[in-house]
Formats: C-alpha cells, structure tokens, sequence
C-alpha cells in the first residue's frame, strides 16, 4: 500500500494557506448575516461537521448505460483499489468515512483482511448490497424472471442464499444494514399475478429478514421501473412501507431519489416515512427522468434541500427513532468519479446546513395562519443563503480541504493512478 500514490495530509494544509483570507472574509460576513437572524454560526459549523453521508463502492468506478460505457483512466479494478479512492474522498471532505459495498462485485477473498486495509484507511462499512438482478458466472439459477419473488422455489431459495452471504460477510466487516433491491417486476400485461408476486416476496423477505442480526437494519428499496417495464414488484413506497411492516422493527424503507416518477412529491413520501417511523435511509442521485443517477443536487437542489428540510425538522422536533442512514447512490458516466462523489458529498451537507438555518419559529407561525407567501419565503431565505463558506470551514476543521476538487485536481491523483492501474480488458465497475 505504502508504495502508491496518496494525497498528503500535508499537501491539503498547504493548498488550504491560499484560501484562508478568502474564506475568514466570507465566513466572518455570513457570520454577522446570520446573527442578525438570531443564528450562531458556529453551532451550525459543528452540525455540518458532524454530517456524514456514506459512498458506494459502485460509484468510484465509470458507469454505463445500455449503449455504452467510456472507460476513465486510473479506474480502480478491485475492491482495495476502490477504498483507495473512498479514502481519497474522504481526505478531501472528511464526511465520507463509510463506503457502502454491493456483493458479489466487491466480495472480499478474506473480509478480515479487506476490514484491516479500511482501518487504516479510518473506514468503515456502511449498508451491504445484495444483488440480484444479474446473472453470475457459474450461477445455478436465472434471474431472467425473478430472484425473491420468482415462481420456482428452487431461484428464490438461491436468491434467499445470497442475501443471506451479503449478511454474513456484512457481519465480517462490521456492517450493520442490508439493502435489498430487486430488479423483479414484469414486462407485459398479464405476465405476473401482482398479489401472488408480492406474496412471494414478503415469504423470501421473511427467511431473510429471521437471518438479520438483532443490532442490524434491513432496507427495503423501492423503484418504480426499470429493469422491469410493466410492472415492478416493490414499486413505490407504500409498497415499501407495507413490506416494512409486516416484517417486523428492524425492516425499514430506503428512498432512492431517482426511483420515483418524474414531479411526485418525495418530500412528502419523506415525511410520512418519518411519521410512520419506517423512514431507514437514503440513496442520494439527481435526475430528470427516472433512475438517472446523476450527481445529488445537479438538477434540483431543491427538492433536495426541501427533503433536507423534512429531516432537520424531524431531528429538532426528536421523533422517536429517526436515525436515517445518508448514502450516494449515482453512476457516473462523463466525469471523474472522485470528482462527482466529492461533490455530491459536498452538496447533500450544503443542503443539510441550508435546511439547518430555516427560522422554523416563523415558519411554523406562517404555516399557522395560512401564510403562504410568508411559508415560502421563509424556506427561501434559507435555501438562498451562501452557505459554502461553512462548508468549507467545517471541511477544513475536520481535516479536510477548503476547495477539495481544486486540491485533488493539483494533486494529480488520476495520473498516477493511471501509472500504477494500467487498464484491464473487462473492468466490472459500473452496471455493465
Ligand atoms: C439500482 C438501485 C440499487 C443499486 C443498483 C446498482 O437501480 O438503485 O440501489 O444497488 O441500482
Ligand atoms: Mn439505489
Ligand atoms: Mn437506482
């Protein structure tokens, strides 16, 4: 390990002399701004210090679509080098401490040895991801069909065995979550018997759910389409939050940006999920049309700071057992993978922090007397707050860099890990 390349600790301190006298202006202006306000800047500086949002290990690696896939150079080519990168992440923003595996494509040969190289890395292991919506080599069973809610016994029972591994070697890394998504669903008319599909899928989810260990949390992740066309089993959230409940306590819903048709109100669906106490997490993406995977806050920042909103207001108002895990969930296709993770960290704390300074006194009063001009501007005023001054401030208390993507760009990161990764023929980063 000691002998590729790693970003100093030394290197983001130095890059960070040049943009302190920038940075102690603006923080000071926003400071005062906000006291006018009745904010203590400060306090606000320790939440987005204590904000940290999980990577996938998928998305260190180019993407795809079904066209095609432009390959990067330097990408990593196994699970080391992928915590290589999350480690380069994390250095830069320091909110990224947990990378969030998906099996088999990250399937350690010895867990105790991959769980010792995150140590050193100051990693850990966020939610483990099972999959199946591929078809392995050497796999008994299709999946062409199905996986946990197949007609045949025989392919949920191995789809049952699979998710069953992703626990055990999960426990291995000290994970504490499964995310179950499948990709079953159903592509004409009249293919599936939606009841009895639903049925199977809560008896496989049942065999899995009796496998979870008791400190664990299982994440049910809806999708409205995709792969399937017709119909997808476990389609949107209220199929999510039944499923959820009829499991038991440890069983709760993921809400995945992109998995949602286009203008429903996920803000909302947060909401309810908060409400109903079933809300388990997050994967974090833009889109515009469906499950687009782009980079979070790319295209509706905010939608995501109104979500944000819904989260800040369930933590102040300490609703019993709201403690969502926060993790990116994005394919990169046309940017440095680093680049757009950094980002994405860097934009899910700004709409955090922005959610943050919302005068909720004025906003609740204005909710009271049917103020809605009042209501809006006071979520306004927040979301339209330069925040980036403690983001940075808090990026830099925390270790990290007061501009990451200017410090990993001067760094030279990708090129070296050009040198050191030369390409393989099939790199199994990415979907496809
Ligand atoms: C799916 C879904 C899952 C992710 C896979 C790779 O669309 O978002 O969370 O595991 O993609
Ligand atoms: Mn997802
Ligand atoms: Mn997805």
């Amino acid at each position: 390990m000691a002998a590729n390349f790693e970003i100093e600790q030394d290197f983001i301190a130095e890059q960070n002399e040049a943009n302190k006298k920038w940075l102690s202006e603006d923080f000071e202006y926003l400071g005062r701004k906000l006291a006018r306000r009745g904010v203590d800047i400060e306090s606000i500086v320790e939440k987005a210090r204590s904000f940290t949002i999980a990577v996938p290990s998928w998305g260190v690696g180019t993407g795809g679509t079904r066209f095609a896939r432009f390959p990067g150079s330097g990408e990593p080519r196994n699970i080391l080098e992928k915590l290589e990168d999350c480690s380069t992440i994390h250095k830069l923003v320091r909110s990224t401490s947990a990378i969030s595996l998906h099996i088999p494509w990250d399937k350690p040969d010895n867990a105790a040895d991959l769980l010792e190289n995150a140590r050193d890395y100051g990693l850990t292991f966020d939610a483990m991801n099972s999959n199946t919506f591929q078809d392995q080599p050497r796999q008994k069973k299709s999946y062409k069909f199905g996986s946990l809610t197949h007609t045949d016994r025989a392919v949920r029972k191995q789809a049952i065995e699979h998710n069953l591994e992703c626990v055990e070697i999960g426990r291995k890394l000290e994970s504490k979550a499964l995310t179950v998504w499948i990709g079953d669903g159903s592509n004409f008319a009249g293919q599936s018997n939606f009841r009895h599909a639903l049925e199977r899928y809560l008896e496989s989810m049942q065999e899995i759910y009796a496998a979870v260990p008791a400190d664990w949390r299982l994440f049910i992740e809806h999708k409205l389409y995709e792969p399937a066309f017709y119909s997808s089993v476990i389609n949107d959230w209220g199929t999510s939050y039944y499923c959820a409940s009829q499991l038991g306590d440890k069983a709760l819903c993921l809400v995945d940006l992109g998995h949602h048709a286009p203008n429903v109100n996920i803000e909302q669906i947060v909401s309810r999920l908060i409400q109903f106490q079933k809300l388990g997490g997050f994967h974090f993406n833009d889109s515009k049309y469906g499950d687009d995977d782009l980079d979070t806050g790319s295209i509706k920042p905010f939608q995501l700071f109104l979500i944000f909103n819904e989260l800040v207001d369930a933590e102040l108002s300490g609703v019993p057992g709201f403690n969502p895990c926060y993790m990116l969930d994005q394919s990169h296709n046309i940017t440095d993978p680093i680049e757009s993770l950094v980002t994405s960290a860097a934009e899910a704390t700004r709409a955090y922090v922005q959610a943050a300074i919302v005068d909720r006194e004025k906003l609740a009063e204005a909710q009271a007397t049917n103020d809605a001009i009042t209501a809006l501007a006071t979520l306004k005023e927040a979301f339209t707050t330069d925040v980036a001054p403690i983001l940075a401030v808090a990026r830099e208390r925390n270790g990290g860099a007061i501009d990451p993507i200017a410090v990993y760009r001067a760094s030279g990161y990708r090129s070296q890990k050009a040198k050191e990764r030369p390409a393989q023929v099939s790199i199994s980063a990415g979907i496809i």
